[in-house]
């Protein structure tokens, strides 16, 4: 960058600092967008003379509520509740809701503002949109669940719809959760229609879309790896995480014939020296998606495992190292150390979980680094696909549907390799999913005018 881009977007950050006050992690990803956006709408004037930036930076609007439900033993509980409805552009809002107690509104700006850039990358008329709660769904009964979120819908079912927007999962939020919170929304608008993705199969949900963003985001690595002459096959693989996420990035790892040595979760991660095999996956699949369990069960079960108490998988070493818990959870030392240690990729499943100084290690470094927003895009890409089966009113098959996933994938890749070559015939994945997600919305803020 440039001194004068620079000073543009240091002018523009300070801005964007003084009207969001306290959000972190909201200016963390707005700096990393527009890293790579001032020198392109410096270049490009139509952009910047519609002063593009200041607008997609603040959302349409944001929702706040208050959820109040009575837990088992019938005390009143009461939690805060948010949509951020950013930019519909080029289609109904649409992105996840995450329930954890960490839930605020700065986080939920980020993330609905990362949706944005990464929905278009898909190529699909999907709008960017975050919302959730602080709620902890950790330790509460399923009927507690079912009726927090039935009161959470029954604010949330006036402001969503097919064509307005279009909630699914994140963090906390998987089939249990969409099920009771598509179930109120039902009952409250009395139209069975797909405005909510993730569904289960049995009421309009799509195949693979369980399993979408871990595939995906292997398949995004696998892209990466290709183009630079690679592949997966043989690679040691460190993983975050043991939810949705985690799982089938771990499975499609696996099936593309790489060595899975860790998972973790918020306590510790287990580290499998002979590698997660498809049975041992298996039992962690049962211990997460039935169970609910810990993962540090996995060393009962398995005495090849060690558990690395309140640990990072980080210190371990990898060729490829697939972040799928959540934010920031490399930080510049873990960078520091999965760079000596050799890793050849990063691919993020979870959204932002690289600390920006990380991110520029990394890409100095040489590593191949695939951000959120292309690398785990198939999860929202294959919710379009769920949103298009529900219009034509039919199913398409696992094979069709992951067909068009490894094919969105691909393209994604291919708009990084267009907006954001370098010189040395090496991609900058990072320039080029931000640019190749902004260009298509604001062509689109361009042809509304003023708005
Ligand atoms: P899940 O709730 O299924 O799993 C989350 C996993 O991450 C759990 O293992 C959880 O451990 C761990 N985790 C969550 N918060 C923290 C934390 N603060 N510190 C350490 N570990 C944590 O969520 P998903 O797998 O759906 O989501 C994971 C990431 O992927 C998120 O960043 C999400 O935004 C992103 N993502 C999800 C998509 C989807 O389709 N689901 C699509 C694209 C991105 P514990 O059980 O101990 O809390
Ligand atoms: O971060 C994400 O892309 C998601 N949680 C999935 C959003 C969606 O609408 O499928």
């Amino acid at each position: 960058m440039n001194d004068s881009a620079k000073f543009e977007l240091d002018n523009f950050m300070q801005g964007v600092m003084q009207r969001n006050p306290g959000e972190g992690e909201f200016h963390q990803a707005v700096r990393e967008v527009c890293e790579s956006l001032m020198p392109f709408v410096l270049d490009n004037r139509k952009y910047h003379d519609a002063n593009i930036l200041e607008r997609i930076t603040e959302p349409d609007r944001t929702i706040i509520y208050r959820v109040s439900w009575e837990d088992d033993k019938g005390n009143i509980q009461t939690n805060r509740a948010w949509r951020v409805q950013f930019n519909n552009s080029i289609g109904p809002y649409k992105g996840g809701l995450r329930f954890h107690p960490s839930v605020n509104q700065s986080v939920l700006k980020f993330l609905g503002f990362e949706q944005i850039f990464k929905n278009s990358l898909t190529g699909l008329p999907m709008g960017g949109a975050k919302g959730g709660a602080n709620f902890d769904p950790k330790g509460k009964s399923d009927r507690e669940v079912m009726r927090f979120c039935q009161s959470m819908m029954n604010e949330l079912f006036r402001h969503i719809g097919e064509d307005t927007d279009v909630p699914a999962g994140d963090i906390g939020v998987g089939g249990r959760e969409i099920g009771f919170l598509f179930g109120q929304f039902k009952r409250l608008a009395n139209r069975v229609t797909g405005t909510f993705t993730g569904k289960g199969l049995t009421y309009g949900g799509s195949l693979i879309r369980t399993e979408a963003t871990g595939y995906g985001c292997v398949y995004f690595c696998e892209n990466m790896l290709n183009h630079a002459g690679d592949t997966l096959q043989g690679k040691s693989c460190a993983i975050s995480g043991s939810g949705n996420v985690a799982i089938y990035c771990a499975e499609k790892a696996i099936q593309s014939g790489a060595k899975v040595l860790t998972m973790s979760d918020s306590a510790g991660t287990i580290y499998d020296q002979d590698g997660i095999d498809a049975d041992k996956l298996a039992f962690v699949k049962d211990l997460k998606e039935v169970r609910r369990g810990r993962i540090s069960e996995y060393v009962e079960k398995y005495k090849s495992a060690q558990y690395l108490a309140g640990k990072r998988p980080w210190g371990v070493k990898c060729d490829a190292a697939f972040p799928c818990a959540t934010q920031n959870e490399i930080s510049l030392e873990d960078a520091k150390v999965l760079i000596a240690n050799g890793v050849k990729v990063v691919a993020e499943g979870a959204n932002m979980p690289t600390e920006l100084a990380a991110v520029h290690l990394f890409q100095e470094s040489g590593v191949l680094f695939g951000p959120a927003k292309a690398a785990n895009a198939g999860g929202v890409a294959v919710s379009g696909l769920e949103q298009s089966q529900n219009s034509l009113r039919l199913s398409w098959s696992r094979e069709e549907v992951d067909e068009r996933l490894k094919k969105i994938m691909k393209e994604i890749h291919g708009k990084c390799e267009k907006y954001g070559s370098a010189t040395n015939g090496k991609v900058d994945y990072v320039k080029g999913a931000n640019i190749g997600g902004f260009v298509k919305v604001a062509d689109a803020m361009l042809a509304y005018g003023i708005v």
